[in-house]
């Protein structure tokens, strides 16, 4: 039997950084090599996402997935037992048509995504590789990606306190992937202090390890980065720019008003947000913006693409991950760049064709983590063998989110001169082409 030969699969429930279940899987491989691989889940998830199957019922409050367990161990097993798992198409190209359904619903993306995982893992394991390599094109070299750092959190992730989702720091001025992550840890440091001073708790952390802090208002949650990048040290807008991710789908009503609960419930019609956001960049060093507007407003998209042209317009429930949704964003001139999180399509085949899309039609590509996730660090190697250019996975605290971040620092410390850092030339080439 050929040694890279899919021999069995194993699944079991594991915990992820909510306290949640989530999906873990070993594949196991005829030369005896293995992996394993755990899948994320998000908060503010898009109606248009991959199908994340949960158990219902009274166990872990209906959060359980004993169910997508079950599917790999039995059903997603017998259908990829013998595959190539070097042959990553072909593997999860079988896994998608055993499911049948079009968002995976029936045996769940959460199965999918662990089997489809686990087994570039075993596969980079028995052919010798890194998986950054493994899942890279034969001559393309390591990029280490410029981060998009959690410094402080509102949304879904933080009890609604404001309704921005995340305040993020970018490090512009830095010429490494380690210098990046120091700039940032300051910045996050740096936020604190100023937080603390003014007699604000800085114990409050939020779900992907950035400040939770209670504010007035959006605008002083900008402000309070500003001051936290001064504090640190560093200059706003030269050495360190600010990304949002508004996660405008969380305030959308069905008339399709926007209202910011944390500023008096204020309502805005689409085009009054997007007016609002401009008075924000025009006072504030914001280099992205992320989910601007809400999942299915494409006229709103179209509007803030051409208003804050020159700054990473940037699609999460937009585009989640669907190739299809992204077409229609190209031909419709909707946004410049995607986020990209395997969990919301199923399979790293589909991820991956996505950033491919992407990456030819000039748009920039952001490979991110969840608001839950585990200490897995598979994504790391994606950013870097499949070249994203940028990454987020939250803050530079908690354990989910600094293996993330170790696991590039490794990377970039073991490949020197044989790597290449993306640096802030990820935005700007962007944004100049
Ligand atoms: C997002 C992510 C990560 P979630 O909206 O970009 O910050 O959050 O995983 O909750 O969707
Ligand atoms: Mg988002």
């Amino acid at each position: 039997m050929n040694q890279t030969a899919i021999t069995s699969l194993f699944a079991w429930e594991a915990l992820d950084s909510r306290g949640k279940p989530t999906v873990a899987c070993e594949v196991k491989l005829a030369g005896g090599a293995r992996g394993q691989a755990t899948v994320p889940s998000g908060a503010s998830t898009g109606r248009h996402e991959a199908h994340e199957l949960r158990d219902g019922g009274e166990r872990y409050g209906g959060m359980g997935v004993s169910r997508a367990v079950a599917h790999v161990n039995n059903e997603l097993a017998a259908a990829t037992r013998g595959l190539d798992a070097t042959d990553q198409a072909t593997v999860d190209g079988t896994l998608r048509a055993t499911d049948g359904s079009a968002e995976l619903e029936r045996l769940g993306a959460n199965a999918v995504l662990a089997v489809s995982v686990a087994t570039a893992v075993a596969s980079a394991a028995a052919t010798g590789r890194a998986l950054y390599r493994a899942v890279a094109d034969p001559e393309a070299r390591p990029l280490l990606p410029l981060p998009m750092v959690n410094i402080l959190s509102g949304g879904a992730h933080a009890g609604r306190a404001i309704d921005v989702q995340d305040f993020l720091a970018v490090p512009l001025g830095a010429r490494s992937f380690a210098e990046a992550i120091e700039m940032c840890a300051r910045v996050r440091r740096g936020t604190a202090e100023v937080l603390a001073a003014k007699g604000l708790p800085v114990a409050l952390v939020a779900d992907e390890g950035g400040l939770g802090a209670v504010l007035a208002s959006n605008r002083e949650a900008l402000e309070l980065v500003v001051a936290g990048v001064e504090h640190a040290g560093l200059q706003p807008g030269q050495d360190v720019g600010i990304a949002i991710d508004v996660a405008a789908t969380q305030f959308v009503t069905d008339g399709g008003d926007y209202i910011l609960a944390a500023e008096g419930q204020r309502r805005l019609r689409p085009d009054e947000l997007v007016e609002e956001l401009a008075s924000w960049c025009a006072e504030y060093p914001i280099v992205s913006l992320e989910d601007a507007l809400a999942e299915d407003d494409w006229s709103g998209w179209r509007t803030v693409t051409r208003r804050l042209a020159g700054r990473q317009i940037l699609g999460d429930d937009l585009f989640v991950t669907h190739a299809d949704r992204l077409e229609r964003g190209i031909e419709d001139g909707v946004a410049n760049a995607v986020l990209v999180k395997p969990n919301q399509v199923g399979t790293l085949s589909d991820a991956r064709a996505v950033v491919r899309r992407a990456q030819d039609a000039g748009y920039g590509t952001v490979l991110s983590a969840r608001s839950g996730e585990t200490e897995d660090t598979w994504l790391s190697d994606l950013a870097v063998g499949w070249r994203t250019g940028q990454i987020k996975v939250g803050s530079t605290m908690r354990s989910e989110r600094t293996a993330k971040w170790n696991r590039l620092l490794r990377i970039e410390a073991e490949l020197g001169d044989a790597a290449d850092y993306a640096g802030a030339a990820a935005l700007t080439g962007l944004l100049s082409a």
